[in-house]
């Protein structure tokens, strides 16, 4: 394994243009480590593309040259195409299963060989080929990996590629109170304020962004959190009429509110899409691990935040919050 500051030099060596990818409905971590990357060549003159399947959302579109980036539903593929076909390194960033990529950049990103891929990630079970792959579990974000090798690499952050860099360490740490949040992370993000970023403008930004339509919806999910016998796994079942209105990018972080009961150990959001399609998230706290009740499913992620996409012909909601309570309770009770 290449050190971080080797793998910096390798970027800096390689043909351009570099492709960025990070994964499908993108987060804080996903858009911020690709744009903190992306700001990172552009400090070094470095010509970089990011491309990603989905759409940047509008809490992060206030990210400096956000706009740059390239979404499948935005751009003729074709454009998207030709910069595969030119590009011989592709860094892929927050995830580490190719089909996280979404399908159509899954596909493109065929193009390039496995070894000329860079893997920058923090989830467990890494399933991909790549000629490097700097995985960390114990990384709070990607951001943080993208960061250290600024860092190992004796590159101060432009403010734009600190503010990004920053976003995506606040966004997955849940504004710095999940685990992993530690005393080198909190250096870690102290270090991009000192580079420039602002901790209130960013929390604002992101945070306090919500339409009167989504707090609704937050309203919706907080009635109908339902629990087991036990009490301590909570689970949010929306379905197709109530989310009628809404996309999938709307229920981001509702998932959260199922943990803030007292005394919840495991939290499940499942929303059923009027086309069908089944989306899972599940939470739980420290030292109990859910993954594999995503897995299940056909999904992953970390041992206290994972996901899983589904379809209501393969499953209906209530077998998926059945299956979770009972899961859920052997997950808890070997704890
Ligand atoms: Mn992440």
């Amino acid at each position: 394994m290449e050190s971080l500051a080797n793998t910096w030099q390798i970027l800096c060596e390689s043909p351009e243009p570099i492709l960025i990818s990070a994964h499908i409905d993108p987060d804080g971590d996903a858009i911020g480590s690709s744009l903190g990357l992306w700001h990172l060549f552009q400090q070094h003159g470095k010509q970089a593309h990011i491309v990603l399947q989905s759409i940047v959302p509008p809490n992060l579109r206030f990210l400096p040259d956000s706009q740059s980036i390239l979404c499948i539903p935005q751009i003729e593929s074709g454009k998207i195409q030709a910069l595969f076909d030119s590009a011989t390194l592709h860094c892929i960033l927050d995830l580490n299963n190719s089909s996280r990529l979404g399908p159509v950049i899954q596909q493109m990103g065929d193009s390039i060989v496995p070894d000329n891929r860079i893997v920058f990630d923090h989830h467990i079970n890494p399933a991909i080929s790549a000629g490097l792959q700097h995985i960390y579990t114990d990384t709070a974000a990607t951001c943080e990996i993208i960061a250290s090798m600024a860092l190992a690499a004796g590159i101060e952050p432009s403010p734009k590629a600190a503010t990004c860099l920053y976003t995506g360490i606040m966004t997955d740490t849940g504004g710095f109170r999940f685990p992993r949040t530690n005393g080198n992370l909190l250096r870690m993000a102290a270090w991009l304020i000192d580079c420039g970023a602002n901790p209130v403008e960013i929390y604002d930004r992101v945070m306090n962004s919500n339409s009167p339509a989504k707090l609704k919806l937050n309203g919706m999910a907080l009635s109908a959190l339902q629990c087991n016998a036990e009490r301590d796994i909570w689970i949010i079942h929306l379905g197709p009429e109530q989310l009628k209105d809404y996309s999938v990018d709307d229920t981001e972080g509702l998932v959260m509110n199922t943990l803030m009961v007292e005394g919840a150990k495991i939290g499940a959001l499942i929303t059923q899409w009027p086309e069908g399609l089944i989306k899972i998230s599940i939470r739980s706290k420290p030292g109990i691990s859910i993954n594999e009740i995503a897995a299940a499913f056909g999904g992953g992620g970390h041992a206290q935040a994972s996901g899983a996409r589904t379809t209501i012909a393969q499953y209906q909601p209530e077998q998926i919050r059945d299956f979770i309570y009972s899961e859920g309770r052997k997950k808890i009770s070997i704890q």
